[in-house]
């Protein structure tokens, strides 16, 4: 009886072991399940786009989620093609809204300069400048309306906070940078070392400006493409929240938020990675030119039906065209001025779009290769936008060149668009959309700004030469722009 016991206690306590650890490790199975089963729902949850703010789930502003975070889409490049890939998911067509029509967004910007096909499975394979590389205001939200095909009457960001120069927290003289899994010397992620270990860099707010600063530091040239890409690898990140200006002859100049042990939003196995070059176009925006022709015009709105197509006015002038039907003998007020700049790179200045997405643009008769191409703003001397920023598309093309010099491209006849190097691009003060409406700007002193390639869509050797800041003084009778100097748009 005993010995049966003790061998039944022996036995039973096997047991418990034998549970006990196939307990455990079930537990600790399970919890890998868990922590996957979380991952996978952070991945199937990539690129997922919701609307909210409209009166239905079919209409609303995008919202898409990416590195496991809701964000905004602005409305720069933003058209029914892209607004046909959102609502295709919910097996309508769709018309795309500008403007935050479905109100201000208060989440940050993923994507920005949205440019679609119209055939792709979801929005993130459309053209885009980047996860997180956006400087709109919450005023830009993009938005859709999705249409049952059978109805069709139904219905860098600002915010980023800035750290410290990373060199605050690197002792540099210990630190240094590489660019690791590129074909070429000249491309790859960026890994900074220190204290012994490599490490990659967060790719969300990535952007040229960034990209430029590890050129320069590795005396690699300029900086042609701004990455968000595994396609280089990756390693652990041990910065996030980069964020240069662009002048920076080295990468420890820049702020950033955290170093270390950092956590990026999301896993989603990305980096930060650059292509530097040699050869590079680069604007240079005269000055100038800009105070020598700005001038005050008052023209009657019959006269401006092509500009409002294209939104060269603001918001008031719509109003009036919807509720006075005089409409047409109002006049606005414009600040008209000529713009130009040189290309004095050493390589053409291309557009974003490749020639079959064009929009061509039956009122001016021409192909817009870039839908912003440059902004004219009015601020007060708080800051605050007081003219409506404008927007301006343009076709690009040499319209004088140095001594010497051929012409190369031209708007005419679906021509190729560009700007060849020591030509530039003139746009006279007495073209259409040429102008700041200060229709509703009372009359004092006011800064004035010009941006060409004002969100570095493009590669430049340098962007600090590629926006005027100026003073205008404006009074009843007539307006002066002065004092210009050329600064970082
Ligand atoms: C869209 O239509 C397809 C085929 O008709 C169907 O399989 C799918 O479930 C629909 N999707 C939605 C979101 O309604
Ligand atoms: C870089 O440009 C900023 C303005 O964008 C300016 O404040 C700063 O002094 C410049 N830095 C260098 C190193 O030139
Ligand atoms: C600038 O404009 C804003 C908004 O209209 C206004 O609140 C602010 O007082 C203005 N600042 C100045 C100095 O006029
Ligand atoms: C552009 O002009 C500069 C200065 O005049 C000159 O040094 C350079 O060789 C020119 N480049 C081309 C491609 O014409
Ligand atoms: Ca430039």
């Amino acid at each position: 009886m005993e010995v049966k016991s003790i061998v039944f206690f022996l036995f039973l306590s096997k047991i418990l072991r034998i549970l006990g650890r196939d307990l455990s490790e079930v537990d600790r199975n399970s919890r890998a399940a868990f922590v996957q089963k979380l991952l996978n729902r952070n991945r199937a949850a990539e690129g997922r786009v919701k609307l909210v703010g409209g009166p239905t789930r079919f209409e609303g502003n995008v919202l898409i989620q990416h590195a496991g975070r809701w964000g905004a889409v602005c409305d720069d490049s933003w058209d029914d093609a892209a607004a046909a890939v959102v609502c295709a998911a919910l097996n309508r067509t769709g018309q795309a809204t500008r403007g935050a029509q479905y109100g201000e967004t208060t989440e940050h910007y993923w994507m920005d300069d949205v440019v679609c096909e119209g055939n792709e499975l979801t929005l993130s394979q459309c053209k885009f400048s980047g996860w997180g590389s956006s400087d709109c205001d919450p005023s830009e939200a993009a938005g859709v309306i999705c249409r049952k095909e059978t109805d069709p009457t139904e219905g860098r960001p600002k915010s980023k906070e800035l750290g410290q120069p990373i060199h605050e927290v690197l002792d540099i003289g210990s630190a240094s940078l590489r660019l690791v899994g590129g074909a070429s010397a000249n491309e790859g992620r960026v890994e900074l070392y220190h204290r012994g270990v490599w490490g990659s860099v967060c790719p969300d707010g990535w952007t040229l400006y960034e990209a430029i600063a590890v050129c320069h530091h590795l005396g690699l040239g300029f900086a042609q493409q701004a990455l968000q890409t595994d396609a280089f690898g990756h390693s652990r990140i041990v910065l996030s929240g980069v964020q240069c200006e662009g002048n920076e002859t080295n990468l420890f100049q820049c702020r950033h938020r955290a170093y270390g042990n950092v956590v990026c939003p999301g896993d989603i196995g990305h980096v930060a990675a650059v292509v530097c070059t040699q050869v590079l176009s680069d604007l240079f925006l005269d000055v100038r030119t800009i105070e020598r022709t700005a001038h005050l015009q008052d023209a009657p709105m019959y006269q401006l039906q092509c500009a409002m197509e294209e939104n060269c006015l603001t918001k008031t002038a719509y109003e009036i065209q919807r509720t006075n039907p005089s409409w047409q003998y109002e006049t606005r007020r414009l600040v008209r001025f000529t713009a130009s700049s040189l290309n004095i790179g050493n390589e053409d200045f291309r557009p974003y779009l490749p020639k079959h997405l064009w929009q061509w643009h039956l009122c001016h008769m021409h192909y817009h290769s870039m839908e912003v191409f440059a902004t004219f703003d009015v601020l007060n001397s708080s800051g605050v936008r007081v003219a409506e920023g404008h927007k301006a598309s343009f076709c690009l093309e040499d319209n004088t060149c140095l001594p010497g010099v051929e012409k190369k491209y031209s708007c005419k006849n679906y021509g190729d668009q560009g700007i060849s190097v020591n030509c530039s691009d003139v746009y006279q003060y007495n073209i259409d959309c040429q102008w700041v409406d200060v229709t509703d700007v009372v009359p004092g002193d006011y800064t004035f700004k010009v941006a060409v390639n004002p969100h570095a869509r493009i590669p430049e050797q340098s962007f600090h030469n590629n926006a005027a800041t100026c003073r205008l003084l404006l009074s009843d009778t007539y307006a002066a722009v002065h004092s210009c100097v050329l600064q970082r748009p």
